[in-house]
Protein backbone atom coordinates (compact mmCIF):
# COMPACT_ATOMS: atom_id res chain seq x y z
CA UNK A 1 0.00 0.00 0.00
CA UNK A 2 1.23 3.41 -0.95
CA UNK A 3 0.11 6.65 1.06
CA UNK A 4 1.65 10.49 -0.02
CA UNK A 5 1.71 13.33 2.15
CA UNK A 6 -0.05 16.52 0.60
CA UNK A 7 -0.60 19.97 1.58
CA UNK A 8 0.91 23.84 2.00
CA UNK A 9 4.62 25.05 1.68
CA UNK A 10 5.57 24.46 5.34
CA UNK A 11 2.69 22.49 6.60
CA UNK A 12 4.87 20.30 8.13
CA UNK A 13 4.87 17.15 5.41
CA UNK A 14 7.95 16.08 5.42
CA UNK A 15 7.93 16.77 9.28
CA UNK A 16 5.01 13.97 9.36
CA UNK A 17 7.19 11.97 6.95
CA UNK A 18 10.45 12.00 9.72
CA UNK A 19 7.51 10.94 12.50
CA UNK A 20 6.49 8.07 10.89
CA UNK A 21 9.45 7.16 8.56
CA UNK A 22 12.05 8.00 10.53
CA UNK A 23 14.18 9.46 7.97
CA UNK A 24 15.10 13.16 6.33
CA UNK A 25 13.29 14.72 3.80
CA UNK A 26 14.67 15.10 0.11
CA UNK A 27 15.35 18.83 0.28
CA UNK A 28 15.91 19.65 -3.64
CA UNK A 29 15.13 17.50 -6.54
CA UNK A 30 15.52 18.12 -10.58
CA UNK A 31 12.55 17.15 -12.04
CA UNK A 32 9.78 15.32 -11.78
CA UNK A 33 11.51 11.89 -11.30
CA UNK A 34 12.97 11.04 -8.12
CA UNK A 35 10.90 13.95 -6.47
CA UNK A 36 9.23 11.34 -4.03
CA UNK A 37 11.29 10.24 -1.14
CA UNK A 38 9.76 6.88 -0.05
CA UNK A 39 9.96 5.30 3.72
CA UNK A 40 8.43 2.05 4.69
CA UNK A 41 6.50 1.78 7.85
CA UNK A 42 6.39 -1.56 9.23
CA UNK A 43 3.21 -2.34 10.56
CA UNK A 44 3.32 -3.73 14.18
CA UNK A 45 1.17 -6.50 15.25
CA UNK A 46 0.99 -8.71 18.31
CA UNK A 47 -1.13 -11.45 16.71
CA UNK A 48 1.84 -11.70 14.05
CA UNK A 49 4.35 -12.07 16.85
CA UNK A 50 2.35 -14.89 18.64
CA UNK A 51 1.94 -16.49 15.59
CA UNK A 52 5.94 -16.52 14.62
CA UNK A 53 6.74 -17.96 18.34
CA UNK A 54 3.85 -20.73 18.24
CA UNK A 55 4.83 -21.88 14.88
CA UNK A 56 8.78 -21.39 15.77
CA UNK A 57 8.75 -19.40 12.60
CA UNK A 58 12.23 -19.08 10.42
CA UNK A 59 10.99 -15.82 8.91
CA UNK A 60 7.87 -12.89 10.53
CA UNK A 61 6.60 -10.60 7.50
CA UNK A 62 5.29 -7.71 8.75
CA UNK A 63 2.69 -5.67 6.13
CA UNK A 64 3.96 -2.39 5.08
CA UNK A 65 2.87 0.87 4.27
CA UNK A 66 4.94 2.75 1.62
CA UNK A 67 5.19 6.70 2.53
CA UNK A 68 5.65 9.10 -0.03
CA UNK A 69 7.17 12.46 0.73
CA UNK A 70 7.76 15.15 -1.98
CA UNK A 71 10.47 17.07 -2.56
CA UNK A 72 9.30 20.95 -3.43
CA UNK A 73 8.89 22.58 -6.80
CA UNK A 74 11.69 25.17 -7.12
CA UNK A 75 9.12 26.93 -9.20
CA UNK A 76 6.34 27.10 -6.13
CA UNK A 77 9.04 28.72 -3.79
CA UNK A 78 6.68 31.17 -3.74
CA UNK A 79 3.05 30.36 -3.70
CA UNK A 80 0.90 29.48 -0.87
CA UNK A 81 -0.90 27.44 -2.19
CA UNK A 82 -2.89 25.02 -0.34
CA UNK A 83 -0.96 22.33 -2.66
CA UNK A 84 1.56 22.22 -4.84
CA UNK A 85 -0.47 21.11 -8.01
CA UNK A 86 2.35 19.86 -9.87
CA UNK A 87 2.19 16.90 -7.38
CA UNK A 88 -1.12 15.74 -8.52
CA UNK A 89 0.52 13.84 -11.59
CA UNK A 90 2.50 12.13 -8.95
CA UNK A 91 -0.24 10.70 -6.92
CA UNK A 92 -2.01 9.08 -9.60
CA UNK A 93 -1.23 5.74 -8.71
CA UNK A 94 -1.29 5.72 -4.77
CA UNK A 95 -3.82 4.11 -2.41
CA UNK A 96 -4.43 6.94 0.06
CA UNK A 97 -3.51 10.48 1.23
CA UNK A 98 -2.18 12.09 4.00
CA UNK A 99 -3.29 15.74 4.25
CA UNK A 100 -1.14 18.04 6.53
CA UNK A 101 -2.90 20.63 8.45
CA UNK A 102 -0.32 23.15 10.08
CA UNK A 103 -2.01 23.73 13.60
CA UNK A 104 1.64 24.12 15.32
CA UNK A 105 2.36 27.21 14.27
CA UNK A 106 -1.29 28.78 15.93
CA UNK A 107 -3.71 26.91 17.07
CA UNK A 108 -6.53 29.29 15.79
CA UNK A 109 -5.73 28.01 12.08
CA UNK A 110 -8.74 27.02 11.15
CA UNK A 111 -9.14 23.13 10.72
CA UNK A 112 -12.15 23.37 8.43
CA UNK A 113 -10.37 26.41 6.07
CA UNK A 114 -7.83 24.15 5.19
CA UNK A 115 -9.96 20.97 4.20
CA UNK A 116 -12.09 23.24 2.12
CA UNK A 117 -8.83 24.73 0.44
CA UNK A 118 -7.27 21.65 -0.23
CA UNK A 119 -10.43 20.01 -1.53
CA UNK A 120 -11.26 22.58 -3.70
CA UNK A 121 -7.67 22.02 -5.18
CA UNK A 122 -8.06 18.14 -5.67
CA UNK A 123 -11.23 19.23 -7.27
CA UNK A 124 -10.40 21.42 -9.70
CA UNK A 125 -7.54 18.93 -11.24
CA UNK A 126 -10.19 16.17 -11.39
CA UNK A 127 -12.56 18.17 -13.19
CA UNK A 128 -10.76 19.10 -15.71
CA UNK A 129 -9.79 15.94 -16.27
CA UNK A 130 -13.39 14.47 -16.40
CA UNK A 131 -14.12 17.85 -18.87
CA UNK A 132 -11.12 16.69 -21.01
CA UNK A 133 -12.35 13.08 -21.35
CA UNK A 134 -15.97 14.45 -21.60
CA UNK A 135 -14.94 16.40 -25.03
CA UNK A 136 -12.92 13.55 -26.41
CA UNK A 137 -16.01 11.16 -26.22
CA UNK A 138 -18.06 14.03 -27.72
CA UNK A 139 -15.57 14.04 -30.51
CA UNK A 140 -15.90 10.35 -31.05
CA UNK A 141 -19.88 10.04 -31.21
CA UNK A 142 -20.93 6.80 -30.68
CA UNK A 143 -20.10 4.62 -27.90
CA UNK A 144 -18.78 4.49 -24.35
CA UNK A 145 -22.14 5.90 -22.72
CA UNK A 146 -21.87 4.44 -19.58
CA UNK A 147 -18.55 5.85 -18.90
CA UNK A 148 -20.02 9.61 -20.27
CA UNK A 149 -22.80 8.99 -17.57
CA UNK A 150 -20.72 8.26 -14.79
CA UNK A 151 -18.23 10.52 -15.33
CA UNK A 152 -21.24 12.70 -15.92
CA UNK A 153 -21.81 11.61 -12.19
CA UNK A 154 -18.78 12.79 -10.90
CA UNK A 155 -19.09 16.48 -12.87
CA UNK A 156 -22.43 16.76 -10.64
CA UNK A 157 -20.41 15.78 -7.70
CA UNK A 158 -17.42 18.55 -8.98
CA UNK A 159 -19.84 20.89 -9.03
CA UNK A 160 -21.16 21.13 -6.23
CA UNK A 161 -17.44 21.23 -5.00
CA UNK A 162 -17.41 18.52 -3.44
CA UNK A 163 -15.01 15.59 -3.29
CA UNK A 164 -15.24 12.19 -4.84
CA UNK A 165 -14.41 10.18 -2.09
CA UNK A 166 -17.86 11.89 -0.85
CA UNK A 167 -19.58 10.48 -4.01
CA UNK A 168 -21.62 6.89 -3.57
CA UNK A 169 -20.70 4.59 -6.55
CA UNK A 170 -21.35 1.74 -7.62
CA UNK A 171 -18.79 -1.34 -8.06
CA UNK A 172 -19.10 -1.16 -12.21
CA UNK A 173 -18.69 3.19 -11.57
CA UNK A 174 -15.59 2.51 -9.49
CA UNK A 175 -14.17 -0.23 -12.34
CA UNK A 176 -14.88 2.77 -15.19
CA UNK A 177 -13.36 5.58 -13.93
CA UNK A 178 -10.18 4.02 -12.21
CA UNK A 179 -7.82 4.44 -14.89
CA UNK A 180 -8.11 8.41 -13.92
CA UNK A 181 -6.52 8.05 -10.73
CA UNK A 182 -8.76 11.07 -9.51
CA UNK A 183 -7.07 12.41 -6.92
CA UNK A 184 -10.13 13.67 -5.07
CA UNK A 185 -11.36 9.81 -5.02
CA UNK A 186 -8.59 8.70 -2.72
CA UNK A 187 -9.48 7.90 0.57
CA UNK A 188 -7.29 10.40 2.84
CA UNK A 189 -6.79 10.97 6.63
CA UNK A 190 -6.74 15.06 7.79
CA UNK A 191 -3.22 14.63 9.73
CA UNK A 192 -3.87 17.94 12.19
CA UNK A 193 0.10 19.06 12.99
CA UNK A 194 -0.52 19.93 16.51
CA UNK A 195 1.55 21.11 19.59
CA UNK A 196 1.53 18.12 22.06
CA UNK A 197 2.81 20.58 25.16
CA UNK A 198 0.03 22.77 24.34
CA UNK A 199 -2.14 20.48 25.76
CA UNK A 200 -4.50 17.58 24.03
CA UNK A 201 -5.84 18.36 20.67
CA UNK A 202 -9.26 19.77 20.37
CA UNK A 203 -10.95 20.29 17.53
CA UNK A 204 -14.04 22.82 17.39
CA UNK A 205 -17.19 22.22 16.29
CA UNK A 206 -16.34 23.61 12.22
CA UNK A 207 -13.38 21.13 12.17
CA UNK A 208 -15.26 18.16 12.95
CA UNK A 209 -17.91 19.05 10.63
CA UNK A 210 -15.90 19.73 7.44
CA UNK A 211 -14.11 16.46 7.82
CA UNK A 212 -17.30 14.48 8.37
CA UNK A 213 -19.08 16.08 5.09
CA UNK A 214 -15.87 15.77 3.23
CA UNK A 215 -15.21 12.39 4.11
CA UNK A 216 -12.10 12.38 6.25
CA UNK A 217 -10.68 11.11 9.69
CA UNK A 218 -8.77 13.89 11.91
CA UNK A 219 -5.72 12.75 12.45
CA UNK A 220 -3.86 14.40 15.32
CA UNK A 221 -0.05 13.75 15.14
CA UNK A 222 2.65 16.48 17.16
CA UNK A 223 5.16 15.54 14.14
CA UNK A 224 7.78 17.74 15.59
CA UNK A 225 7.91 16.40 18.75
CA UNK A 226 7.53 12.22 17.07
CA UNK A 227 10.20 13.03 14.53
CA UNK A 228 12.95 13.53 17.69
CA UNK A 229 11.99 10.59 18.55
CA UNK A 230 13.85 8.35 16.33
CA UNK A 231 17.01 10.08 18.06
CA UNK A 232 16.03 8.51 21.61
CA UNK A 233 17.02 4.86 22.98
CA UNK A 234 13.08 2.63 23.08
CA UNK A 235 12.73 3.52 26.89
CA UNK A 236 12.90 7.55 26.43
CA UNK A 237 11.01 7.07 23.59
CA UNK A 238 8.16 5.10 25.42
CA UNK A 239 8.85 7.90 28.87
CA UNK A 240 8.21 10.79 26.01
CA UNK A 241 5.04 9.53 24.39
CA UNK A 242 3.50 9.12 27.97
CA UNK A 243 4.39 12.51 29.28
CA UNK A 244 2.87 13.50 25.82
CA UNK A 245 -0.34 12.03 26.97
CA UNK A 246 0.10 9.34 23.73
CA UNK A 247 -0.30 5.32 24.12
CA UNK A 248 1.23 4.32 20.47
CA UNK A 249 4.11 5.99 18.45
CA UNK A 250 2.73 7.78 15.24
CA UNK A 251 3.18 4.40 12.79
CA UNK A 252 1.54 2.41 14.96
CA UNK A 253 -1.67 4.89 15.38
CA UNK A 254 -1.61 6.21 11.60
CA UNK A 255 -1.66 2.33 10.11
CA UNK A 256 -4.92 1.74 12.33
CA UNK A 257 -6.41 4.71 11.13
CA UNK A 258 -5.14 4.14 7.63
CA UNK A 259 -6.57 0.62 7.95
CA UNK A 260 -10.04 1.73 8.62
CA UNK A 261 -9.94 4.62 6.25
CA UNK A 262 -9.37 1.94 3.31
CA UNK A 263 -11.78 -0.52 4.91
CA UNK A 264 -8.85 -3.44 5.41
CA UNK A 265 -8.75 -6.16 7.48
CA UNK A 266 -5.43 -8.46 8.33
CA UNK A 267 -5.57 -12.14 7.90
CA UNK A 268 -2.47 -14.28 8.08
CA UNK A 269 -0.47 -17.34 6.87
CA UNK A 270 1.56 -19.56 9.83
CA UNK A 271 4.23 -21.90 9.47
CA UNK A 272 7.55 -22.78 10.30
CA UNK A 273 9.13 -21.50 7.38
CA UNK A 274 7.11 -18.18 7.53
CA UNK A 275 4.75 -16.51 9.59
CA UNK A 276 2.90 -13.73 7.69
CA UNK A 277 0.23 -11.08 7.60
CA UNK A 278 -1.05 -9.93 4.74
CA UNK A 279 -3.53 -6.95 4.39
CA UNK A 280 -6.82 -7.47 2.31
CA UNK A 281 -10.22 -5.12 1.81
CA UNK A 282 -13.22 -5.85 4.09
CA UNK A 283 -15.75 -8.11 2.32
CA UNK A 284 -13.19 -10.66 0.37
CA UNK A 285 -13.22 -14.34 -0.29
CA UNK A 286 -11.13 -16.78 0.59
CA UNK A 287 -10.55 -16.81 -3.25
CA UNK A 288 -9.51 -13.21 -3.32
CA UNK A 289 -7.06 -13.87 -0.29
CA UNK A 290 -5.73 -16.94 -2.31
CA UNK A 291 -4.86 -14.58 -5.00
CA UNK A 292 -3.27 -12.49 -2.99
CA UNK A 293 -0.70 -15.34 -1.65
CA UNK A 294 -0.21 -15.72 -5.05
CA UNK A 295 -2.05 -16.45 -8.12
CA UNK A 296 -1.22 -20.27 -8.79
CA UNK A 297 -2.45 -20.79 -5.73
CA UNK A 298 -5.92 -18.94 -6.65
CA UNK A 299 -6.19 -20.63 -9.94
CA UNK A 300 -5.86 -23.89 -8.26
CA UNK A 301 -7.75 -23.13 -4.94
CA UNK A 302 -9.67 -26.04 -3.51
CA UNK A 303 -10.68 -25.25 -0.09
CA UNK A 304 -8.98 -22.87 2.75
CA UNK A 305 -8.59 -24.23 5.89
CA UNK A 306 -9.75 -21.32 8.16
CA UNK A 307 -8.73 -21.06 12.00
CA UNK A 308 -9.25 -17.81 13.97
CA UNK A 309 -6.73 -16.03 15.76
CA UNK A 310 -8.56 -16.09 19.19
CA UNK A 311 -9.59 -19.97 18.86
CA UNK A 312 -5.81 -20.16 18.59
CA UNK A 313 -4.83 -17.99 21.28
CA UNK A 314 -7.39 -19.30 23.10
CA UNK A 315 -6.87 -23.44 23.06
CA UNK A 316 -3.07 -22.66 22.50
CA UNK A 317 -2.17 -24.92 19.13
CA UNK A 318 -3.52 -26.13 16.64
CA UNK A 319 -3.82 -29.19 17.16
CA UNK A 320 -5.96 -28.47 19.80
CA UNK A 321 -8.24 -26.45 17.48
CA UNK A 322 -8.31 -29.38 15.27
CA UNK A 323 -9.53 -31.41 18.11
CA UNK A 324 -12.63 -28.62 19.61
CA UNK A 325 -13.20 -29.23 15.59
CA UNK A 326 -12.88 -25.45 15.78
CA UNK A 327 -10.19 -25.86 12.47
CA UNK A 328 -13.51 -25.18 9.51
CA UNK A 329 -13.08 -25.74 5.77
CA UNK A 330 -14.11 -23.28 3.73
CA UNK A 331 -14.98 -22.78 0.17
CA UNK A 332 -13.65 -20.01 -2.42
CA UNK A 333 -17.05 -17.94 -1.62
CA UNK A 334 -16.40 -17.42 2.57
CA UNK A 335 -15.78 -14.12 3.54
CA UNK A 336 -12.11 -13.36 5.21
CA UNK A 337 -12.53 -12.03 8.78
CA UNK A 338 -9.92 -10.20 10.56
CA UNK A 339 -7.73 -12.22 12.30
CA UNK A 340 -8.32 -15.36 10.19
CA UNK A 341 -5.51 -17.67 9.63
CA UNK A 342 -5.70 -19.60 6.96
CA UNK A 343 -3.54 -22.63 5.03
CA UNK A 344 -4.89 -22.95 1.31
CA UNK A 345 -5.41 -26.69 -0.18
CA UNK A 346 -4.60 -26.09 -4.17
CA UNK A 347 -4.03 -28.23 -7.41
CA UNK A 348 -0.65 -27.20 -8.67
N1 LIG B 1 7.06 23.81 16.28
C1 LIG B 1 6.79 22.98 15.28
N2 LIG B 1 7.39 23.19 14.10
C2 LIG B 1 7.13 22.33 13.10
C3 LIG B 1 6.25 21.22 13.26
N3 LIG B 1 6.18 20.56 12.07
C4 LIG B 1 6.99 21.25 11.23
N4 LIG B 1 7.57 22.31 11.83
C5 LIG B 1 8.51 23.26 11.24
O1 LIG B 1 7.94 23.88 10.10
C6 LIG B 1 8.91 24.04 9.07
C7 LIG B 1 8.44 23.38 7.77
O2 LIG B 1 8.32 21.98 7.98
P1 LIG B 1 8.50 20.95 6.79
O3 LIG B 1 8.21 19.61 7.37
O4 LIG B 1 9.79 21.11 6.09
O5 LIG B 1 7.30 21.42 5.84
P2 LIG B 1 6.94 20.95 4.34
O6 LIG B 1 7.31 22.08 3.46
O7 LIG B 1 5.44 20.79 4.38
O8 LIG B 1 7.65 19.69 4.04
C8 LIG B 1 10.20 23.44 9.59
O9 LIG B 1 11.00 24.47 10.09
C9 LIG B 1 9.73 22.53 10.72
O10 LIG B 1 10.72 22.37 11.72
C10 LIG B 1 5.64 21.03 14.54
O11 LIG B 1 4.86 20.07 14.76
N5 LIG B 1 5.95 21.92 15.51
MG1 LIG C 1 8.97 19.09 2.59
Amino acid sequence: MKAGIIGARGAGKSTVFRALTGLPPLEAHAGQKGRARVGQIKVPDPRLDFLNVLYNSEKKIQTEINLLDFAPNPKEQAAKAALDASLVPLIRDIDALLIVIPRFSSPSVEVARVIEDVDAELVFVDLDQVERRLQRLAKEGRGGDFERATLKKCHACFDAGCPLRTLDLTAQEIKTISSFGFASQKPALAVVNYEAQGGPVEFSAAATESARVHGLELFALDALLESELWELDPSQQLDMLKAAGLELPAGARLIRALYRCLGLITFYTAGPSESRAWSLAKGATALEAAAEIHSDIARGFIRAEVISFEDLERLGSEAKVREAGRLRLESRDYVIKDGDIIHVRFKA
